[in-house]
């Protein structure tokens, strides 16, 4: 059936019989200069030049059908008598030679056998991708070529080089040219692409420090022409994330309008430009008519693309919301969608259904692009999601999309892959309040189980599927290890597998005890919870170890579902053996009732998660711009156990000092103020007071304040 091709296509007629063809295949009407799409044809038929052979015709599409005047449309069809091909571009050729390839299939005996077919194929959306967009160490080369080999499979054509942490797409040096060496391994993308059909856009990220000056307006052509020499076709210019100057509306659109003047249209084979406007998010933006975006929409050459990331910076994507900004940006939106980006929550992956992207919003969008995660392999499920969405989107469906990703991506171990991608979906509490569901198929024999564990009773139903998911979830990681042949990804998600593996042991563990407990079988019971206990310490030790980055270090798995089941009937039993408080605070559950909290008032940092362990407590560091409001303020309040010793902040702002109070109070009544020594925003205060029992930054001044909030942690020692 047409489900055997992915994307699936938006008209096919595929027979069930198959057929071995007569002959090689002669392929006649393909432009010189397209050999990748040659080699494709010749790596999944039979070519000959000579001799007795079928006809591979490849013929321009006829004018007519407007949906098939765009590039990459294509008609096939297939039947003992020949293979005909119609075409748009030579992108068109390329994807019927990989509609081509998924049809045919090699037989034992090296025959290949194919079905007559019929097909007429275009994309929903004409942009469809990537944009390697988020902040933390950038794929590497490997990692990127092959991205571009997957993106060809999959009819995806663009790809957006874009990651905050190259220094020459960004500040200090986006005014320089690259180094030797990555100037090379761009120009080797930019080849990999093109056999791939994909639009390489490198973006330049020039508003943290640019100037409005004619140099730097220069600066950006030179730089897009040294690009140009290296291969790049398609370019993008991005100003999310940035304060100051920068963010004028009026100059990025003299900006972007004299760059289209003065090189796009100057150029003759570069694709339409790009932009990323620093209001890419309904949440951030001036809704007041005539402010930025409304400027945009008005000054901006209607040939660039203004991209946009939703309602908010992370979030659902809908046809509402498209058309909202549609109106102000006067055309339609190029998305940029934040899954499965995990810059925010290092410590999980995202490996869930690529769910909330509206079926009925073709038309109200140019483009469509994923941010993935830092880790390329694993962000293939949700780029296979993308592919099929953005090429068909009636045909989307979420659940269904994921589940042929898992076999795609790692058909040597589906089941194992889906097993480990069902419990490792949701990113966790997050200032961005976004959440995926998580653990979907078990979670009512969870709640049924513990309602009837609650009140004395064990459910021997729930509990059998229960204990066969933990089985199963146990068995995983060995068997992803052993069988995939993907090892780039399997070295990705490595300490997520070694997790994992300890939470289906814990889980097996803590169904034996519950069942022990229920039959009052005291002496078994307390046997599990001890090997529970070594167990919950292996995933604390993993959770440690791994993966220490300075924003949510650490590794989650199952962690909305299945790891607070696991804790909760520990603590529980723990509590009936023993009242083990100390116990389980030394398996890193949080016990007891003192803890550390924030202490604040800010419409924008008022769910930012801390991190707190006995030495200090912190902000989760924050990616894009963070603001007070004047009178709002940040802070701490540490538990009773607890003296502050020393604060130390590292927010990127020269006026600092004009506008922030740094204050300590013994009551959280009256207030004092401290001095402390900064540079650029940076700097440390150390408090020699033990009755100091909150401490806080406030904006003392009368307006809106922008910062980075790159670190804010309070240093603590025990009373
Ligand atoms: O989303 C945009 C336009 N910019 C940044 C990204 O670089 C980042 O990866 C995401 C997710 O944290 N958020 C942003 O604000």
């Amino acid at each position: 059936s047409a489900q055997v091709v992915v994307p699936q296509p938006q008209e096919a007629t595929i027979s069930e019989q198959r057929f071995v063809p007569a002959h090689a295949y002669k392929v006649s009407g393909l432009d010189a200069g397209e050999q990748a799409t040659y080699a494709l044809f010749q790596s999944v038929l039979p070519v000959a030049s000579k001799g007795k052979t079928l006809p591979l015709k490849i013929k321009k599409l006829k004018k007519g059908d407007a949906k098939l005047q765009r590039s990459g449309a294509y008609k096939l069809d297939i039947s003992p008598k020949g293979i005909g091909i119609e075409a748009y571009d030579n992108r068109s050729v390329f994807y019927a030679a990989q509609t081509l390839s998924q049809l045919v299939q090699k037989e034992r005996n090296g025959n290949i056998t194919l079905p007559e077919a019929s097909i007429t194929d275009y994309p929903d959306v004409a942009y469809r991708g990537t944009v390697e967009g988020f902040y933390g160490d950038p794929w590497s080369h490997q990692d990127r070529l092959e991205q571009l080999r997957f993106y060809g499979k999959l009819k995806l054509n663009t790809y957006i080089y874009g990651p905050k942490d190259d220094p020459y797409h960004s500040s200090p040096h986006w005014r320089d040219p690259y180094p030797a060496m990555e100037a090379q391994q761009i120009r080797q993308l930019t080849q990999e692409a093109k056999n791939n059909k994909v639009d390489f856009v490198w973006a330049i990220h020039p508003g943290k420090d640019i100037q409005w000056s004619q140099a730097d307006s220069s600066a950006i052509i030179t730089k897009f022409n040294q690009m140009y020499d290296l291969g790049v076709r398609a370019f993008a210019v991005f100003f999310d994330d940035i304060t100051g100057v920068g963010t004028d509306a009026k100059m990025q659109a003299n900006l972007l309008n004299y760059i289209q003047r003065q090189f796009i249209n100057q150029k003759r084979d570069v694709a339409p430009l790009i932009m990323c406007p620093t209001e890419y998010n309904k949440g951030w933006a001036n809704k007041e008519p005539g402010t930025y975006l409304d400027i945009l929409g008005e000054q901006l050459d209607p040939a660039i693309h203004v991209m946009w990331t939703g309602n908010t910076v992370v979030h659902d994507i809908t046809k509402e919301g498209l058309e909202w900004v549609n109106k102000r940006i006067q055309r339609p939106a190029y998305v940029w969608w934040n899954f499965p980006v995990s810059d925010y929550v290092r410590n999980h992956l995202l490996m869930g259904p690529s769910y909330g992207i509206d079926t009925k919003a073709a038309q109200d969008m140019s483009g469509f692009v994923s941010n993935p995660m830092d880790k390329a392999e694993a962000s293939k499920p949700a780029i296979f999601s993308v592919a099929l969405y953005s090429w068909n989107m009636q045909a989307y469906d979420p659940q269904l999309a994921w589940e042929a990703a898992n076999r795609y991506v790692m058909p040597e171990a589906p089941e194992a892959f889906r097993i480990f991608n069902a419990h490792n979906s949701d990113p966790g509490p997050n200032g961005h309040h976004y959440r995926r569901d998580e653990s979907v198929e078990i979670k009512p024999y969870i709640h049924t189980f513990l309602e009837a564990y609650n009140n004395g009773k064990y459910k021997s139903e729930a509990a059998a599927r229960i204990n066969e998911e933990f089985a199963g979830i146990a068995k995983a990681p060995a068997e992803i290890r052993s069988k995939s042949r993907n090892k780039r990804l399997v070295e990705q998600i490595s300490p997520w597998l070694l997790h994992f593996e300890f939470l289906g042991k814990a889980g097996s563990h803590v169904m034996a005890m519950a069942e022990n407990r229920v039959k009052a079988s005291h002496a078994a019971a307390w046997a599990d919870y001890l090997q529970l206990e070594a167990t919950l310490d292996s995933m604390a030790t993993v959770n440690a170890t791994f993966n220490q980055n300075p924003y949510q270090p650490g590794v989650r798995t199952g962690s909305l579902v299945l790891t607070p089941f696991i804790e909760d009937i520990f603590k529980q039993t723990g509590n009936y053996f023993l009242g083990l408080a100390e116990r389980q605070s030394q398996a890193g559950i949080a016990g007891g009732t003192a803890i550390s909290t924030a202490y604040g008032k800010s419409q924008k940092l008022g769910s930012q998660p801390l991190l707190q362990n006995n030495k200090d407590i912190a902000y989760s560091p924050m990616l894009e711009v963070a603001f007070l409001d004047s009178g709002e303020y940040i802070g701490f309040k540490p538990s009773e156990a607890l003296q502050a010793t020393a604060l130390h902040f590292n927010l990127s702002n020269n006026n600092l000092l004009t506008w922030g109070a740094f204050e300590t109070s013994k009551d959280g009544q009256v207030w004092t103020k401290a001095d402390p020594t900064t540079e650029h925003g940076k700097g440390s205060i150390v408090f020699n007071d033990p009755a100091i029992k909150y401490v806080r930054l406030r904006n003392s001044s009368d307006k809106r304040q922008n910062f980075y909030l790159k670190e804010f942690r309070l240093e603590v020692k025990p009373v």
